[in-house]
Order: C-alpha cells, then structure tokens, then sequence
C-alpha cells in the first residue's frame, strides 16, 4: 500500500460549482446518478486530466457535457477514474455519470449502507468513493443537491428540503461542503421534533429520527441539542444556519458519531437514553457528542480542513470546544480530572509506544487509523495550552479572526496559529512543535529554598518517538500556586512559560519555606517527574486550593503506594488510607469529586507507570497489589464507606443532572470496595431494587466480583434482551470482572452465544474492548486471550477493516511486557500479517506496532 504524504500536496486542478446527485435506491442494485458542473482552478495553471476517486463502482455511463466519455480516454481501475485532458473542454463542462453500488453487500460500513433494513451513509474520512466518481478529497467544496426515490417513508439528506412526493424527496444544501460531509438515510423511522430559534430569529425545525420503538428514549439527546445550540451561540457568537437540523440514530455504526451538514448520523448508544436502560457515563457522554457533533458545524464544516493531515484543526478545536461545554454544563473540576484520566489512559499510552505520532502527522498509509486519542484529545490539550498562554481575551479575539477570516475555507494548521499571532501579537513559531512532534515531554522539576527565595528548576526532555529521533524543547505553560505551611494560598495561579531545555523561576521575598502546587489544572499535556514526600502530597491533597492537583495528590500518593506494593511487597500504607478516609467523610466536597478520589489507579495505568520508570510490568502482581489496596481500603473504611453508601441513595425521581449523577458515582465507588468484604451482600439486594442502569450495572459487576453472579447474569439477560445497548453492556461487564484466569474462557464462552451478532460494531466492540479493558485477564500469561484476539481479528478484518484496525491497538503496549508475553504477541501479529488479503487498515496498523 501508499504512503501519502502531507509535502506532496498539490490543488485539485479543478473547482466544482454544483453537486446534483440522484439515488434510485434498492438493496443490492442502487443506481447513483451525478451531474457535477466542474471549472478550471486557477491555481493550477494548465491542462489537467480529470481524475475521480471511485471504489467498489459499477460504471455504467460516463458523459462530458452530454456526450459519452471515449473508451480511450477514459481509464478505470480499483481506485477510481480518469479522463484525459484532450477529452476536457478548455473552459467549465458538466461530468455525468451513472453507477450501481450495493449497500446491502457493504459491511464495512463506510459509503452507502444498510442497518436494520434502513440506508444509511458513513462519508468520512474517504466513504464518497463508494457512492460514485468524485474528487473525495475535503479542500474540494460544493453545494449539493439531491434527489432520493424509494419506497421508505423517511428520506433525508444534507441542507433544506425542497420537495417530495410519493416515492421520491429532493433536498438542498446551499453552504459549500467537502464530500466526507455528505449523507443520506432512508428507512421506516419516527421522529421527535421541537424547535430552536437563533439569536437572529432564524427558526430551525429539529428532529431526531429513530427505529419506532425507540422514540421514549430520546428526550435527554433533543435537550442535549438544545442546550449545546443555545451555549455555541453565548460562548462563540455562532448561530445554525440551515432551516432544518436531523439526527439520525443507526444500530451500525463504525464510530459515536458523524457531523454531516445538516443530518448528523449517529451510533444509536449515543442517542438513546431512558434511567432504567443508560447509565450516568451514557448520558454525560450523550451530551457531549450531540455538542461535539453540532459545534463541527462551524468548527469544521463552515471552516474545514485542506486535506487529512490537518485533522486535528477541527477534532482537536471541537473536543476542545466539547470539554468546554461539558464544564459548564457540569462540574468544571470534575470534567477536567475525567479528561486528564482519559488522555493519560490513551493518549499517553499511545504516544509512549510504536503508534506514536503527532497532532498533526506527515504521512499515512489509511487514514482512517488517524482518528485517534492524539488527533482528538492531544489536539484539545494543545488548544488548551494556547488559550493559557494567550489568555481567555487573546483566545476570543483570535477565534473571532478565525471564523471571519477562514469561513467557507478548507484551511490548515498554519492558518489556525496565524490567527492567533495577528489576534495576540506572539510569535508561535516554537508552539508549532507541539502540532509536529510526537511524544509526551517528560518535566522534572527541583527545588531550591534560601534567603526567603524559592527557585523552581524545571528541564523537559520528550523521548523518542517513530521516525523522531530528538526533539527540540518546547513552551510549556506551567501553572503554579504556593501555600503556606498553614495552608494559606500565598500566590495564587500563575503561567510560568518555559521555552528553554532547562529554566528556573525565582519566588522573592517569602517568609517562609512554602509548599508548591505545580502544574494545576494540568496546564500542559507532560509527564511531570518529581520525587515528592508522602507528607507533602497529603498536605497538597488535604490543603491545595486547586482541585485538579487535590486530586492529583490524592492519585500520586495511591500510585506511590501500589508501585511499592508491586515492587517492594510493601504493605499498604496507612497514611494514604486515613488522608482518603478524611476525604470520603468531608461533606463539603462534591460526591463527585469524592467518587474520582476513591477510584485507585487502573492496572493499565499502573504498568504504564512502571514501563515509564524502566521496569517491566507483571500483570499478576499489579492486579494482586490494587485488589489488596481496595480490600484494605475497605476493612479500614468500612464505617464511613457504609455511611456514604447509604447517605447517597437517590433521594426522589431519577434525574440524569450532574448533582444526582454525582451521588450515585459516589455510592458506586463505596460499593466497589465494601463489595471486597462483604462477600456481594450488598451488591445482592441492590441488584434487586436497582430502578437505574447505573446502579443495576454496577451491582451486577460486584456480584460477578464476589463470584455470585449464578442468578444475577441470567435474570439481567431476560430482562434486557429485546435492547440491543443493554445486551451491549451484559457482553461487556461479564469480561472486564471475569477473574484473570478465566477472563478467556469466559470471552470464548460468550463469543459463541447466539446474540453475539459480531458484524454490529457496538457487538464486537463490548466483547473485544471488554477483554482488552481487562488488564491481568488480557496478559494472562497462558496467552490464550492473545489468541483469542487475534483469532477475531482476522475474522473481522475482510467483514469491517475499520473496526479491525482500531481493535488491533489492544497490542499497542506489547513490548512493555517480558520476553515470553512478548514473544506470544509478536507470534500473533506475525501470524496476522500473513493472512492473504489482509486489509490496508490492519496491515498498516499491526507494522507500526510490530515497529
Ligand atoms: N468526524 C467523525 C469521525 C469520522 C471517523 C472516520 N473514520 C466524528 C467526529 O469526530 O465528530
Ligand atoms: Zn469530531
């Protein structure tokens, strides 16, 4: 396969002025007809042939301007079309073509679909292709229109709709869009309808379209939408400017989600939501990909990217925007711990191993295995990092240059950090590093104290990465806080901006040696390496004026604690259990936040953490070490963990708001420990009342933990087994609780039950991302979990390469592990790669981490 490559990229030689496509649709025979009225680019001095990109097309005509295309001077191959240049007029023609595609057959989800017996389209990154011959590439933008016939009731496309009849509706979409923003869907669905009327007084009718036994669960994912239109207006200034917005919910679905242009398609797990049937995680992620969703309308389809390199210039800018909106729909301390958590668990994980590779990479083989935790959070961070260093005022000023300056643009990364040095007067040249150079930089950090004065000393250094070898310092906002030995906040937040390899900043004038509070709020995406007391972290987690390093305190002491329990057979120390004893008790503190305090590191972070200090990690024994610290955690606290468990009952009717979300995550957390030592008893009766999913689930992933789950697995079953997400969700907790021995037996055991239906993505999805989540079970050391992954691996990947590749990243970590768990992976992704026919997607994925 191709290497692409961001230098080779060149202007498509021709504009489009317009789009007409017509779909005659039919399962297996749908007939796709296009008029696209195409000009010379100026930019392109020239004659040019006229190359289409095409996959998977049966061409049955192919005109310019109303005559047949010569046989001659047309080529057809596996990746599309061209005709020569001597058969182009010199000025605009119109190219009409007519093809045949086959949703039915199309099981990877990408092009023109069918789910549940509905169509459906998935576009983005390089989908188009597969519906007929286009210039798919996203600096090339169009208005659209459609014509759609068929028998379904429901038919639907991009922008307004025009008119319809019986059998046929035609719509129109008069904002310029790239082709990976295109959709359609089609099918026998009902809608939820309500309305919006911008600040300007445009009235917008909006819909959420699902199967029609779904439409009691779709309230929350309408108030969502609401919520997060009013907030794009207020924080950005920017209003919807189509008469229509569609969400459409589908069971198939590769990805959450995808922002089309007035018709967002969504995974139907992160639209549907009632209490008994989503938990507090669902709804909180429902929230925040209907915003992220609707906020890609300006931040990425008014203003989209120049070609796939620049990816990150609207996944980053809308996480970023994403986070934001959660914040304030939400706890503010409490999103930005879950986030760091989050990019720490993927991010970090994968900037630290072979798939490493920067926000913004210079070369690909598929893009679609570009859509990850550095394209996404990473690009957030560093947006982040820009709004600390520019200051919140600074950061509106350059968006507003943004949106006026680049509207209607594909633009890139070089464009986005030009608005912000016109808007702010800064030179960002040396910031550009965090969007070209992979690698997560490592900060350390000493301490000097005399004559009243404290100098910090920090030195970054970023380890290699693939194909990186060194790497240049880069600026890193650092935010400090100082406290008194009482307590006392002496100097409040403030940015230190560090450029050089190796810097210190001097705090004059003090009276006493105080406490430093370093990098609060997580100002910037590094590993922070700093040798600190154990007293001095209790303090931090009893005093810090920041909650985000509260909190990190609270996690670096737990981290301390089972690194030494691994490494050193320590016993658990007691500090770290009566300074979280005095946390769990202070009533002061939102449960929330209370609840991410008392969740121990995971295994993964932990043998992360060891692979980062040069050891490497034994799964048996870091799993053995955290269960020891809960059990212990628990025997110690068992009375205020039994007093907050059942202070933190739902008082009244179940509401999904981040007050009540919050009391449950806490009274799940106490559950989780009490659970080690009261042999499932109050798993039991809560399993039994549970009127939530949040409770329900967790109640059931006690019971399978304390080894009683004989009535608690089947009864669950019965229940949900007409709710595809619930069923979703039986598949997944029995394998991330299943015991590291059995965690194997059990997949197998469950991979053959007749509702693993393993072509729905959500399907495969619970029953691989379940084994992998499973630390100690995945690494077993018999290997038989390697085994079984692979063994799916190569069964899914002629099915859905898509959903293979991204599988495929459970490996990613391979060569922190010892020589025979490494041996047994390399054997397994060696034996992946000789497969016959292996898909361009896993191909490139298992050769970068093989390395
Ligand atoms: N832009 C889509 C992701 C498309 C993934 C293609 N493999 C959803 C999102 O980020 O909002
Ligand atoms: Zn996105």
């Amino acid at each position: 396969p191709q290497t692409i490559y961001l230098k080779d990229y060149q202007p498509f030689p021709f504009r489009i002025e317009r789009v007409d496509l017509t779909f005659r649709l039919a399962p297996k025979t749908t007939r796709v007809i296009s008029r696209i009225a195409f000009a010379p680019n100026p930019e392109r001095a020239g004659r040019h042939d006229l190359f289409l990109h095409g996959e998977k097309l049966r061409l049955i005509a192919a005109r310019i301007d109303g005559a047949d295309v010569p046989a001659a001077l047309l080529t057809v191959t596996d990746e599309g079309a061209t005709v020569a240049a001597q058969a182009l007029p010199d000025g605009p023609f119109l190219w009409e073509a007519e093809v045949e595609i086959d949703p039915e057959g199309n099981t990877a989800l990408e092009g023109l679909y069918m789910s549940g017996g509905m169509y459906c389209t998935q576009c983005e990154a390089e989908g188009f292709r597969k519906i007929t011959y286009y210039p798919d590439r996203p600096d090339v933008m169009a208005p659209f229109k459609v014509r759609i016939e068929s028998d379904m009731p429901v038919m639907l496309s991009n922008g307004n709709p025009t008119a319809s009849g019986p059998g046929w509706a035609e719509w129109d979409d008069p904002w310029p869009k790239p082709s990976y923003l295109f959709a359609l869907v089609a099918g026998n669905l009902v809608n939820l309808p309500d309305s919006f009327t911008t600040r300007s007084g445009r009235k917008v009718d909006l819909n959420i379209w699902v199967r029609p036994g779904d439409l009691d669960r779709c309230a929350f994912a309408m108030d969502s939408l609401i919520r997060s239109m009013t907030w794009d207006e207020e924080a950005y200034g920017r209003e919807y400017d189509l008469d229509v917005f569609n969400i459409v919910a589908v069971d198939d679905f590769n990805m959450g989600a995808m922002e089309n242009k007035g018709l967002n398609i969504f995974n139907s797990k992160l639209v549907l939501a009632s209490p008994e049937t989503a938990t507090d995680l669902d709804f909180e992620r429902i929230e925040g990909v209907i915003a992220h969703e609707y906020f890609h309308n300006w931040t990425g389809n008014r203003i989209t990217c120049r070609d796939w390199f620049q990816l990150c210039l609207k996944e980053g800018l809308t996480v970023f925007r994403d986070q934001q909106f959660t914040s304030a729909m939400r706890s503010e301390p409490v999103k930005r711990i879950e986030d760091v958590l989050s990019l720490r668990a993927r991010q970090f994980r994968e900037d630290m191993g072979p798939l490493a590779h920067p926000p913004r990479p210079s070369s690909f083989v598929e893009i679609n295995n570009f859509y990850t935790a550095t394209v996404y959070e990473k690009g957030a961070e560093v947006i982040g990092m820009l709004k600390r260093l520019v200051g919140d005022d600074g950061y509106a000023r350059a968006l507003d240059l943004y949106f006026d300056r680049h509207d209607g643009d594909a633009a890139t990364i070089e464009d986005w950090l030009k608005v912000f040095e016109d808007a702010t007067g800064r030179d960002l040249s040396q910031f550009k590093r965090w969007y070209t150079d992979a690698g997560t930089p490592r900060l350390s950090v000493s301490e000097d104290w005399r004559d009243g004065t404290l100098t910090l000393t920090f030195t970054q250094m970023t380890p290699p990465t693939p194909g990186q070898d060194t790497k240049l310092p880069r600026v890193i906002p650092i935010a400090v806080g100082l406290l008194n030995p009482n307590g006392d906040e002496i100097l409040p937040t403030t940015i230190l901006e560090m450029t050089e390899a190796t810097q210190s900043f001097r705090f004059a004038d003090l009276a006493s040696r105080p406490v430093a509070s370093i990098l609060r709020g997580f100002s910037a995406p590094v590993v922070l390496e700093r040798e600190v007391p154990a007293s001095e972290r209790a303090f931090l987690l009893a005093h810090d004026t920041d909650p985000f390093n509260r909190w990190e305190a609270g996690r670096a002491l737990a981290k301390d604690v089972l690194v030494r329990m691994v490494t050193d057979d320590d016993a658990p120390s007691a500090d770290y259990i009566s300074a979280l004893g005095r946390l769990l008790t202070d009533d002061s503190l939102d449960p929330a936040f209370r609840a991410l305090c008392l969740r121990l590191p995971s295994e993964d972070d932990l043998a992360q953490t060891l692979a980062e200090a040069g050891r490497s990690p034994d799964p048996d024994r870091i799993h053995t070490a955290r269960e020891t610290l809960a059990r212990t955690v628990a025997e110690r606290l068992v009375r205020p963990l039994a007093l907050t468990y059942d202070a933190m009952a739902d008082r009244g009717p179940f509401s999904p708001d981040a007050t009540a979300a919050g009391r449950r995550s806490l009274r799940v957390a106490a559950l989780g420990l009490l659970n080690r030592i009261d042999g499932g008893a109050r798993a039991q009766t809560l399993f039994d009342a549970a009127g939530n999913m949040t409770e329900s689930a967790a109640a059931l992933a006690c019971l399978i933990e304390a080894g009683r789950a004989e009535a608690a697995l089947p009864a669950f079953h019965e229940r949900w087994k007409g709710n595809r997400l619930v069923i979703d969700k039986w598949f997944m907790i029995q394998v991330v609780h299943a015991a590291p021995h059995q965690a194997a037996e059990v997949a197998e055991r469950l991979a053959a039950h007749p509702d693993f239906d393993w072509r729905n993505p959500n399907r495969a999805r619970s029953l691989l991302g379940g084994i992998a989540a499973n630390h100690a079970g995945f690494h077993h050391a018999s290997g038989a979990a390697y085994r079984f992954y692979a063994d799916w691996l190569l069964r899914l990947d002629p099915v859905n390469p898509q959903i293979a590749a991204r599988l495929s990243t459970a490996f990613e970590t391979w060569a922190r592990y010892d020589a025979d768990r490494r041996a047994m992976v390399a054997a397994e992704l060696q034996r992946i790669r000789s497969a016959p026919g292996l898909s361009r997607d896993l191909s490139e994925m298992t050769g970068r981490i093989l390395g």
